[in-house]
């Protein structure tokens, strides 16, 4: 996700790393490399601008000429002015004060609607919500099709809209109906279109009002850059949208769209999609992307994400651990279990803090299932000892370790290596912080 502007922002600033004061000239060629790197991300021009002078101004102020730490100072100006840009603070679904609390999805077609109403109605089962999934396209017979598979795929029930009468006709009957069911929310699917047009806007409008929505998301294909912007904004004067869906994130290396949303629309971005299955929606936090772009990793949503397949007692025991900086083979072991249960090994180890551009656990390694379960298979071949005081683990016993669980010496050297590295990231106060505004201390009073 966004992997090229991550790539060029995170070079820009090891490049000041390597500068022992910010000056004017220095920060000059940052300020350069920022600019072209989010142009090059398709990021609109005056945005770009904006953003940019921003970035001077408050780089050439006082806090940074007077700070021992210039380059913080500047990571830590540059992560604000993205997290601003992004939409500042996560907005979260709205709670319908009647209900169904009905959510309606627009956007054109193609973009991945069907699919996101799928991933949102399998989102509110999670949170304990009862949801019915309605397909208001009955211009299309296959839409409602597509829908019914992907309501079956998530567990949810699947309405479709008759083709022989109006919408406006059939709508008040399908929320009387959803009410009395007692379903907190209904997901509407909508038709799309190839682009936008006025007949589209108009009969939108009108389902509008008809279904008196809590929310109306727009669904934008990220891969679109600033065309999903432009319909964005279109759809929002047209029909009025309360928040935006990015789908298609997985295959966005540049980012543009997602970077200029909030500030084109005015609107916020509430989920993205990474991918075609149902359980590849993320809820949107500014601020963590803002540090992902940064090559900060993205733990807190990796926590939580964790959380969601995990003992959450499991869960804080390990966190508390990371935090007395105790987190040993063991725990190692345990995480990567956990990890092989919790979907693409690839997102899960996007969302590790970076250094130096290398995922830090598990460098060189392939990221796939496998080689996780051969990790686990040279823990589970360390003596108890072993694993609690890896300093024992001397030529010798490598040798014996790799034999036993049939993997090669240099396998195992990776292994203690990438450990070592993890735990020395879980000791950095960047780490540290994020473990505790997670909060694990609180949640365990
Ligand atoms: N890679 C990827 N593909 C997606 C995502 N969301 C949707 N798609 C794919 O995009 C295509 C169109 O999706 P669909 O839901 O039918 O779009 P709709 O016409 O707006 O309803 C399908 O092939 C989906 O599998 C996503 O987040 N990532
Ligand atoms: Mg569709």
């Amino acid at each position: 996700m966004l992997d090229n502007l991550s790539g060029r922002l995170t070079r820009v600033m090891r490049y000041l790393k390597g500068e022992a004061k910010v000056t004017d000239e220095n920060m000059k060629q940052a300020l350069r490399e920022i600019r072209l790197s989010l142009l090059e991300a398709d990021v609109n021009y005056l945005v770009v601008k904006e953003f940019i002078a921003n970035v001077r101004e408050r780089a050439m102020g006082q806090e940074v000429r007077e700070s021992l730490t210039p380059y913080q100072q500047v990571v830590k100006i540059v992560q604000a002015e993205l997290t601003r840009l992004l939409g500042e603070t996560r907005k979260e679904l709205a709670r319908p004060q009647r209900k169904p609390g009905v959510i309606m999805l627009v956007g054109l077609q193609g973009t991945g609607k069907t699919t996101t109403a799928g991933k949102l109605a399998r989102f509110i089962k999670h949170r304990g919500d009862s949801v019915l999934l309605s397909s208001l396209d009955p211009k299309r017979l296959a839409a409602a099709d597509q829908l019914e598979t992907v309501a079956r795929e998530v567990g949810a029930p699947c309405h479709r809209a008759a083709v022989d009468l109006s919408l406006e006709r059939q709508v008040p009957g399908l929320l009387r109906e959803a009410r009395e069911t007692g379903y907190d929310y209904l997901i509407a699917d909508t038709a799309g279109r190839l682009h936008v047009d006025a007949t589209l806007m108009q009969e939108l409008a009108a389902l509008k009002q008809g279904l008196n929505p809590v929310e109306v998301l727009f669904v934008g294909d990220a891969l679109t850059g600033q065309d999903a912007v432009e319909s964005a904004r279109r759809f929002n004067e047209a029909v009025g949208i309360t928040g935006i869906i990015l789908t298609k994130m997985d295959a966005d290396a540049r980012g543009g769209a997602a970077l200029s949303m909030v500030s084109a629309t005015g609107k916020p971005i509430m989920f993205l999609g990474t991918g075609e299955k149902a359980d590849d929606l993320q809820p949107f936090h500014p601020d963590r992307l803002a540090a992902q772009i940064l090559g900060m990793g993205d733990v807190l949503s990796l926590i939580e994400r964790a959380e969601e397949e995990l003992d959450q007692r499991e869960a804080e025991r390990v966190a508390q651990r990371m935090l007395r900086n105790e987190f040993t083979l063991e725990d190692f072991a345990a995480q990567l279990e956990q990890m092989t249960r919790l979907g693409s090994m690839k997102d899960i180890l996007g969302m590790l803090p970076q250094m130096g551009g290398k995922t830090v656990a598990l460098q060189g390694a392939e990221l796939d299932d496998k080689s996780i379960a051969h990790m686990i298979a040279i823990i589970r071949s360390m003596t108890p000892e072993e694993r609690s005081r890896p300093k024992l683990i001397n030529g010798r016993r490598r040798m014996r370790i790799a034999r036993g669980a049939g993997r090669s010496v240099q396998e195992v050297n990776r292994l203690l290596k990438g450990y070592l590295e993890m735990r020395k990231t879980m000791g950095k106060p960047l780490f540290r912080r994020m473990m505790k505004r997670f909060d694990i201390s609180q949640k365990m009073r």
